[in-house]
């Protein structure tokens, strides 16, 4: 059975996800945001318990390699619908929640089956040699900017041919832009490093203009994840000042181009010691220590309108 001792592979996970749409039809809806390069479904599902929540969006595994990430967001699904905590209820049932909890599928089948390290889409580029692009590179804001991608398709942040190049990128733009008036919050689930990231990525030295109020919520998440009593430190601030300059990624495209003005990318454990081949018994802990930054991001948004 499905379970958080280990890691899953892509059909494991669709199974999940069938079960909890099957478990939980008065509040789950499924979606499909389009297909990727092979022709996977991205699926998704939102969690709604009454009429006139504000919206979350949150995307996991845009890297392939990164399988913290889904582990992570599965474990969290599981909690809204289950949980009997009150404090896990509050943000279950007045929270409309729109999730996706492996975006770049093709990619994730192959770090399974073929390459574990793995990060990119798989849609062949002009050197046959190099598949792929990176999705968190290709959205459609600073775009083409060597400072913070590379043309080179065998790099590892080739930013695709062309904005939204990858058809899992513009079907996920065509899908946020489609709710956007819904959402308050876009959150995006990364490995590794212990980060709490803001807008923006493109610059160091340029700041949203709710930067505080972003920063002050990405505080509280910290502190939330530091009481858990792992001894885990996140350090929080804007992408590019606090880790680096990243042009064309999800958050800034939804801050920037779909006035989604708060968002967050969470880069789970560890700080590496193993990276991305995070041995599974941190999977609990880490899912704990998200459970609690999410209840705190949300209770801090609420209280800064
Ligand atoms: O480089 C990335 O895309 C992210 N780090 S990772 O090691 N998971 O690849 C960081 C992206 C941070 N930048 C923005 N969110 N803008
Ligand atoms: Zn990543």
């Amino acid at each position: 059975s499905f379970g958080w001792d280990r890691y899953h592979s892509y059909e494991s996970i669709q199974k999940f996800i069938d079960g909890v749409i099957e478990d939980h039809q008065d509040v789950v809806t499924p979606f499909i945001i389009g297909k990727s390069y092979e022709g996977r479904d991205i699926r998704g599902i939102k969690i709604s318990y009454k009429e006139g929540n504000r919206g979350i969006f949150l995307e996991s595994n845009i890297h392939a390699r990164e399988w913290i990430t889904s582990a992570t967001c599965t474990f969290f699904i599981n909690e809204l619908l289950t949980s009997k905590n009150p404090e896990i209820r509050n943000i279950a049932e007045n929270v409309d929640w729109y999730i996706i909890p492996v975006f770049n599928v093709d990619g994730f089948v192959y770090s399974h089956e073929k390459d574990r390290m793995w990060r990119k889409t798989r849609q062949p580029t002009t050197n046959p040699k190099c598949p792929g692009a990176d999705p968190n590179r290709n959205f459609d804001t600073h775009w083409n900017n060597d400072q913070g991608s590379s043309g080179n398709p065998c790099d590892e942040t080739y930013r695709g041919s062309a904005p939204l190049s990858e058809p899992e990128c513009k079907a996920l733009a065509d899908f946020v832009r489609s709710i956007k008036d819904k959402v308050g919050v876009y959150l995006t689930y990364h490995s590794y490093g212990q980060y709490i990231l803001t807008a923006y990525g493109h610059d160091e030295n340029e700041f949203p203009e709710n930067y505080d109020d972003m920063l002050a919520i990405a505080k509280a998440s910290h502190d939330a994840i530091l009481d858990q009593g792992y001894g885990t430190k996140y350090t929080y601030g804007s992408a590019a000042s606090v880790l680096y300059i990243a042009t064309g990624s999800s958050l800034d495209y939804a801050y920037n181009e779909l006035d989604i003005k708060m968002g967050f990318t969470f880069e789970f454990r560890d700080k590496g010691r193993y990276g991305f081949v995070l041995p599974s018994i941190n999977i609990l802990p880490n899912c704990q220590e998200t459970i609690a930054a999410m209840i705190a991001l949300v209770k801090r948004s609420k209280e800064l309108g």
